[in-house]
């Protein structure tokens, strides 16, 4: 990826005001923690990479990171935030990735908690891991992985278990995509979302994402640990934590899991 053709598209304030490009990591989000640790990274820094070895998801899950197609990019905030509501960031890279996707004029959706899908296949996700010292958080690190210009061939050929899920812009576009700008777009985005949460605090970000979730009311199933919970999505709270009611009439409260369909 091209450092310059990046910061033509840029117009961010915070976010990528510091930004350091690689062609191969083992993941950006420990890159972007070893900087942290140098005293190297502040509020807003971003770390992308051309390639990663050992990209990965949420609870030791692998993230497909082949070099030369895709974006991955991991960018630092450094909020005055409460623990329990540092998964709202998550929500605020939801948003800021549907704003980006819809610009190509395509339509994606948020999976709860931290999928981007467009057509019920799976295009990006997210991966907000913390550092805290004394139970506050001292910063987020916020990992995105893109498929933009992943090829058919090789979801077919790399990805048997899930290549009926997975997609990548460029296939639903039928065209190449250009990653530089693409990585300014989604810096952009970020930064006014970051932005909106530095004005308007947490509430506002739930409230957006409430939004463009668009499962407010209507019926969802959730893999809590292995225990699936269905109900009638009753409300999102300011931490961003799902409460569904259940055919029993309970109310169960959702702090984490995975949606299920
Ligand atoms: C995620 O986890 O979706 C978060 C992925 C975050 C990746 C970024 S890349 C930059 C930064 N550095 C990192 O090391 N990570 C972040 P989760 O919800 O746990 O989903 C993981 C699952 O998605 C896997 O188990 C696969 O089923 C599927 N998957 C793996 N690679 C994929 C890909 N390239 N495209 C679509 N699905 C994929």
């Amino acid at each position: 990826m091209e450092i310059s053709e990046i910061k033509n598209h840029l117009s961010a304030e915070i976010v990528g005001e510091k930004f350091f490009v690689y062609d191969e990591v083992g993941s950006t989000n420990d890159v972007l923690r070893e900087l942290i640790g140098d005293g190297l990274a502040a509020d807003g820094a971003v770390v992308v990479s051309d390639s990663q070895t050992v990209g990965r998801g949420r609870l030791g899950r692998k993230w497909l990171s082949p070099g030369g197609v895709n974006l991955y990019l991991s960018a630092l905030f450094c909020p005055e935030v409460s623990l329990r509501k540092s998964s709202v960031f998550t929500f605020l890279a939801s948003c800021a990735l549907v704003e980006v996707f819809s610009g190509y004029g395509v339509e994606a959706t948020i999976k709860w908690p931290n999928d981007i899908l467009v057509g019920g296949k799976k295009i990006s996700g997210v991966l907000t891991e913390l550092g805290t010292s004394d139970g506050a958080v001292d910063y987020l690190v916020i990992g995105i992985g893109v498929n933009l210009n992943l090829p058919e061939e090789f979801i077919r050929r790399e990805m048997e278990d899930i290549s009926e899920k997975t997609t990548s812009l460029s296939i639903l576009l039928g065209e190449e995509v250009n990653r530089e700008k693409f990585c300014a777009e989604l810096i952009n985005a970020l930064d006014r979302f970051y932005g909106e949460f530095r004005r308007r605090g947490t509430g506002a970000i739930v409230d957006m994402w409430i939004e463009v979730w668009g499962f407010l009311g209507k019926e969802i199933s959730v893999d809590v640990s292995g225990e699936v919970v269905s109900g009638v999505v009753e409300r999102v709270d300011a931490n961003g934590f799902l409460y569904l009611r259940t055919d029993k009439g309970d109310l169960r409260k959702v702090i984490a899991g995975d949606t299920v369909f």
